[in-house]
């Protein structure tokens, strides 16, 4: 039995199945158009989340989770791949409910949410983007010697960190100037797995005219 993703192509729930590609574990994919709620059969996300957000998604024994951190936390528990494979008793276990609660809250709650929510104003906008160079350097520091966020290894919280970086130019957010996160963004967005999830959430995204992303 697999689990089922509700993907909303581009949204968060892509570093879900960047996680589950770069895991190698088996998920199913249920579409849905985040800005109408309906998934390809016309039935609705409102009526497995009321909150109609993503990332949601049915474990393979019928029980809903939903919030990226968690959804990430248990495909890398799930993983059989040697060196993605995460649980409690790891000693950087910690560190990966760290970087995905940084992730989430930091800049993605924190960001996010406001430079994409059409109803804020400019002024608005602009004052968040002011909170993102602090952030980029207390990720700047933290990749200045480790490949990945766990260190050596890909883990989830990288997968939730990729996924910010492919819309970060959308949010009109530079980070360049912060060498080894731009290094690392750089060297994320190129994967061979990655790159193919985001072409395919890129082309998907124009099919299903959910377009939600400002260009
Ligand atoms: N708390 C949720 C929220 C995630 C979230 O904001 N998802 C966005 C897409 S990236 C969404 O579903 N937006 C639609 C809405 O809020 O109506 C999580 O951590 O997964």
């Amino acid at each position: 039995m697999t689990a089922t993703l509700m993907h909303a192509p581009l949204t968060c729930s892509l570093a879900a199945r960047i996680a589950a590609a770069e895991g190698d574990v088996a998920l199913d994919i249920n579409y849905v158009n985040l800005r109408t709620k309906l998934f390809e059969d016309g039935s609705s996300l409102l009526d497995i989340n009321p909150l109609g957000q993503v990332s949601t998604m049915i474990l393979p024994a019928g029980e809903l989770l939903t919030e990226t951190a968690t959804v990430l936390l248990w495909l890398q528990s799930q993983s059989t791949k040697q060196g993605f494979y995460r649980g409690p008793e790891d000693k950087d276990y910690f560190q990966l409910v760290r970087w995905l609660g940084f992730c989430a809250t930091e800049l993605h709650k924190q960001i996010f949410r406001v430079v994409f929510y059409p109803e804020a104003t400019d002024e608005v906008k602009n004052k968040v983007r002011c909170l993102a160079p602090e952030r980029f350097a207390v990720l700047n520091n933290h990749l200045a010697d480790r490949e990945f966020l766990l260190g050596d290894t890909f883990s989830a919280a990288d997968a939730y960190l990729t996924w910010f970086f492919v819309l970060v130019k959308n949010a009109k957010l530079d980070a360049s100037s912060y060498t080894h996160l731009h290094v690392y963004s750089e060297r994320m967005l190129a994967r061979p797995k990655i790159k193919a999830l985001i072409e395919s959430d890129r082309a998907k995204d124009l099919a299903m005219d959910q377009q939600i992303i400002p260009e």
